[in-house]
């Protein structure tokens, strides 16, 4: 080797000039994401044209490009800035298999810097509500989540199939997670006569009650009082937006909820509010009651007790009206059902079986911890949400704030909010924002 270099110097000077070239070019990359960014574009743009398969690797470069306007800081601005004219853009553009040019495609959400809450979407879903689940993410998507890319956690009982799996990932670009839930939080306590249980589904289907027969349907409860916020794939976020297969949205949501509740220390929010079936929880309030006995502290200084009472000052003594917010959709903190109030809240009620023995919904118990433990400008109502969960559809009323304008595609005669079975006159005595439809 060395023979060879001192028979032909002229080797050396070439070695040192290729080193000198591989050099340079490494350092601009490292220095300039801008500068690999364009390098990488040009050189798929470039493969592209050489490639038999042009459509594809067009397609890729595409993706590129896509990348390259939205990903990375002030690369994407300098981008931005340096296409002014449709000409500028036609260098970008690729070419389809139909022979046309078309714009690069970009990813809104990757678009969209502004800061984000820890936040996703939370979805308790079987593997047959497929159908149902992908409609209520094209709204969820449409309506909001493309501009933000928030991840959905999706959560079962028994393992998800493939064919859910792929068909919920195909109908959004934020992450996905599929996560099981163990008999730990799917089944029944040891302290729980099974016996019992069975007979109380055994009455209630014979009295009629809707859901009250069915084994499921009471963990399912149980799961959404007592475990979603401690489940091991939604441990890493401050809120939670729940999602249930066959929901319709209305409206654009044109802000960032989470961010919302976040800007005001909210802690739970609803867009529907109506009144419980009294035999699903005949002794919930009583053991709400025996649970504030012990912990009178609990109660927040400006709680919301009004909503669920006719008169708060005397507190839980009047009984309870059925009122509770309607929990299929949530938009919430999950540090609240994390914190002590409620944890040992839902321990107690636990320990007195009410999830079993009768047939104790998570909205109710959601909704008295709410109404008990938080200050009422805690709570929110979503208003400019709509939205539908069979059989009951909220829809704003105000028209030139919502439809003339074309926020919202829904008929405000059949939002639910003034029906009797409803609780928004409730709602609205009790919070500190009152009806918004008597504000000018
Ligand atoms: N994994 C799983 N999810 C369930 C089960 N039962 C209900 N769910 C989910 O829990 C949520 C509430 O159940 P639903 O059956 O919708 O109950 P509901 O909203 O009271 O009644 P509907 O009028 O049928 O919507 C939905 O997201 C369901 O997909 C179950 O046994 N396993
Ligand atoms: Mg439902």
């Amino acid at each position: 080797m060395l023979e060879s270099v001192v028979r032909r110097p002229q080797r050396l000077l070439f070695a040192l000039i290729a080193f000198m070239v591989v050099l340079f070019f490494t350092t601009y990359l490292s220095l300039s994401s801008w500068g690999s960014e364009q390098v990488r574009t040009h050189f798929e743009t470039l493969k592209a044209a050489f490639n038999k398969n042009a459509t594809q690797a067009a397609v890729h470069a595409q993706n590129e490009i896509a990348s390259t306007i939205s990903i990375g800081g002030q690369p994407s601005q300098a981008f931005m800035d340096g296409i002014k004219t449709i000409d500028d853009l036609r260098k970008y553009a690729v070419k389809g298999e139909d022979g046309n040019l078309y714009p690069p495609t970009f990813v809104p959400s990757e678009v969209n810097k502004l800061p984000r809450a820890k936040a996703g979407f939370i979805v308790l879903v079987r593997n047959n509500e497929l159908e149902d689940m992908r409609k209520s993410m094209r709204d969820v998507e449409d309506r909001f989540n493309r501009k933000y890319g928030y991840p959905w956690i999706f959560l079962n009982n028994e393992p998800f199939t493939e064919e859910f799996k792929q068909g919920v990932k195909k109908m959004t670009r934020s992450e996905v997670r599929f996560g099981f839930i163990g008999p730990e939080m799917w089944g029944y306590p040891d302290w729980i006569d099974q016996t019992r249980a069975a007979e109380s589904r055994k009455k209630m289907a014979e009295e009629g009650v809707i859901y009250g027969w069915s084994e499921s349907y009471r963990h399912m409860c149980r799961f959404q009082s007592g475990f979603f916020w401690r489940h091991n794939l939604t441990m890493d976020l401050d809120y939670y937006w729940r999602v249930e297969p066959g929901i319709q949205l209305f409206c654009d949501l044109d802000y960032d909820p989470f961010v919302f509740m976040e800007l005001n220390d909210k802690k739970y929010g609803f867009t529907i509010s109506l009144h419980e079936y009294v035999k699903t929880i005949p002794t919930l309030w009583d053991r709400t009651k025996e649970f504030m006995k012990m912990h009178p502290d609990y109660l927040a200084k400006d709680h919301a007790l009004h909503f669920m009472t006719d008169e708060p000052e005397r507190l839980l003594e009047p009984g309870y009206n059925m009122c509770h917010f309607w929990s299929n959709f949530e938009i919430a903190d999950l540090r609240f059902w994390r914190g002590q109030k409620y944890t040992e809240y839902f321990d107690y009620l636990d320990k007195a079986g009410g999830f079993f023995y009768e047939r104790w919904g998570d909205a109710p118990v959601h909704s008295i911890a709410a109404v008990l433990f938080l200050n009422r400008s805690q709570i929110h109502h979503f208003n400019d949400i709509g939205y539908f969960h069979g059989p009951w559809t909220h829809c704003p009323l105000n028209r030139p704030k919502f439809h003339d304008n074309g926020k919202c595609l829904c008929n405000p005669e059949d939002s639910a909010d003034y029906n009797d079975f409803m609780c928004m006159k409730e709602w609205w005595r009790t919070s500190i924002e009152g009806d918004p439809n008597q504000r000018s």
